[in-house]
C-alpha cells in the first residue's frame, strides 16, 4: 500500500491523513483514472461542509479576506478548507506564490488546508475539477469550504452553482453599483462585500449597491435581503460581521428550503458533467465514427455539406451502431 493506491488515499483521508488529501487532489486534477475511484469511494462521506465561494474583479482583496476569514471561522470552532483559483498559468507559479504570502498566516495553522488550482480548462471562472476537489475536500472532514474566484465578466457565474453562499468582493470607485449591476455580479451574490472601506468611498458604493437592488423585482421581491457589509481584509475589520451574515444566510437557506434545492441543482450539474464527458468519449473514440468524422469535415471544407447537416448524419451513424 503506498500514496499512489486509491484504496489505500481513501482510507488515508478518512483517517485525516494531509498528504493523501494533496495526493488525491493532484489525481482529480490531472484526471487520472484512479481518481474516479477515490471519488466514488468518498462520496458517502461528502455533504457536510459548507461551501462559500468568494468572487470579485481582480485585486478587490479576496485572498487577503480570505485568509482572515478562514481565521474567524476557525475560532469558530471549525476547520477549514480553501481553494484558491489562480487565473493564470499553472507553470508560472507567479499567482500561487502571491497567494500563498497573501494567505500566510492561515497557512501555518494545522486546522486550514489550502490548494491553489489553475483556472485552465474550465470556465465559469472555475477550474474544471473545482468541485470534485471540493468534494474530496469535503470528505476529509473540513466544516467550511471557502473557493475564492476571480470575477472575470461574466464568467464567475458557476461559482454561484457550486457554492451555498457567494460573496461577491467589491472595492470603492465611482460608479461601482452600476459596474456590479451590469457585471451580473447581483444576480450572484447572497452577500456583497466592500473591502478596502478604509478608503473614500465605501458609503456611497454602500447606497449605490442598495438603490441598484431596490431597483430589481426579483431581489426585492425575494425573503433575503442583500446584506450590503464593509470591510478591511487587510486589518480583520468586520470580518467578524461578515461570517455572521454568512451563518444567516445559511439559516435563511436551510428554514426555507432552499439549502437542499441548491444541493441537488448542484448533482444535476454534476451528473450532467459525467454524462457530457462519457457521451463525447465513446464518441471520440470510436474508431467508425472517427473516420466518418474525417470524411465529413472534408466534406464541409469542399462545401458539400454544412456542419450542421453533418453533425446529423454523424448522430445518425453513431444510433444506428448504438454507440
Ligand atoms: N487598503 C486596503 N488594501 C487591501 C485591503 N485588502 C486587501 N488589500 C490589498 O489589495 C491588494 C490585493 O489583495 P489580494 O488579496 O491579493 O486581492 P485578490 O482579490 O485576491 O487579487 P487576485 O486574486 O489577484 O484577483 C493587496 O496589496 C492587499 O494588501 C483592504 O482592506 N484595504
Ligand atoms: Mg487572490
Amino acid at each position: 500500500m503506498d500514496y499512489n493506491n486509491a484504496d489505500f488515499l481513501t482510507e488515508k483521508i478518512l483517517s485525516g491523513d494531509k498528504r493523501a488529501l494533496s495526493r488525491a487532489i493532484t489525481l482529480v486534477e490531472n484526471e487520472d483514472p484512479r481518481a474516479v475511484k477515490i471519488e466514488r469511494d468518498l462520496y458517502g462521506n461528502t455533504g457536510k461542509a459548507y461551501r462559500v465561494g468568494i468572487t470579485g474583479p481582480p485585486g478587490a482583496g479576496k485572498s487577503t479576506l480570505v485568509n482572515v476569514l478562514a481565521r474567524e471561522f476557525k475560532s469558530r470552532g471549525n476547520r477549514i478548507g480553501i481553494i484558491a483559483i489562480d487565473p493564470t498559468s499553472p507553470f508560472t507559479g507567479g499567482a500561487l506564490l502571491g497567494d500563498r504570502i497573501r494567505m500566510g498566516a492561515a497557512l501555518a495553522d494545522p486546522d486550514i488546508f489550502m490548494r491553489s488550482m489553475a483556472s485552465r480548462g474550465g470556465t465559469g471562472g472555475l477550474a474544471r475539477t473545482t468541485t470534485q476537489v471540493a468534494d474530496v475536500m469535503d470528505a476529509f472532514g473540513f466544516d467550511v469550504l471557502i473557493i475564492e474566484t476571480v470575477g472575470v465578466g461574466q464568467l464567475e457565474l458557476d461559482i454561484a452553482g457550486s457554492v451555498d453562499t457567494t460573496v461577491v468582493v467589491l472595492v470603492p470607485e465611482a460608479g461601482g453599483g452600476i459596474q456590479a449591476m451590469k457585471a451580473g455580479l447581483i444576480e450572484i451574490a447572497d452577500i456583497f462585500a466592500i473591502n478596502k472601506a478604509d478608503r473614500d468611498g465605501a458609503e456611497i458604493l454602500k447606497s449605490e449597491l442598495q438603490d441598484a437592488l431596490s431597483l430589481m423585482p426579483a431581489i426585492k421581491n425575494s425573503s433575503w435581503d442583500l446584506p450590503v457589509k464593509l470591510t478591511v481584509a487587510l486589518e480583520g475589520k468586520g470580518v467578524k460581521e461578515l461570517v455572521d451574515t454568512v451563518y444567516a444566510h445559511k439559516d435563511h437557506l436551510e428554514q426555507t428550503g432552499k439549502f437542499h434545492i441548491n444541493r441537488q441543482s448542484q448533482a444535476e450539474i454534476k451528473i450532467k458533467d459525467i454524462v457530457r464527458a462519457e457521451v463525447a468519449k465513446r464518441l471520440w473514440m470510436n474508431p467508425e465514427l472517427s473516420t466518418m468524422m474525417d470524411s465529413l469535415s472534408r466534406f464541409c471544407v469542399e462545401g458539400k455539406i454544412d456542419p450542421y447537416t453533418a453533425a446529423r448524419s454523424f448522430l445518425r451513424s453513431a444510433e444506428v451502431q448504438k454507440v
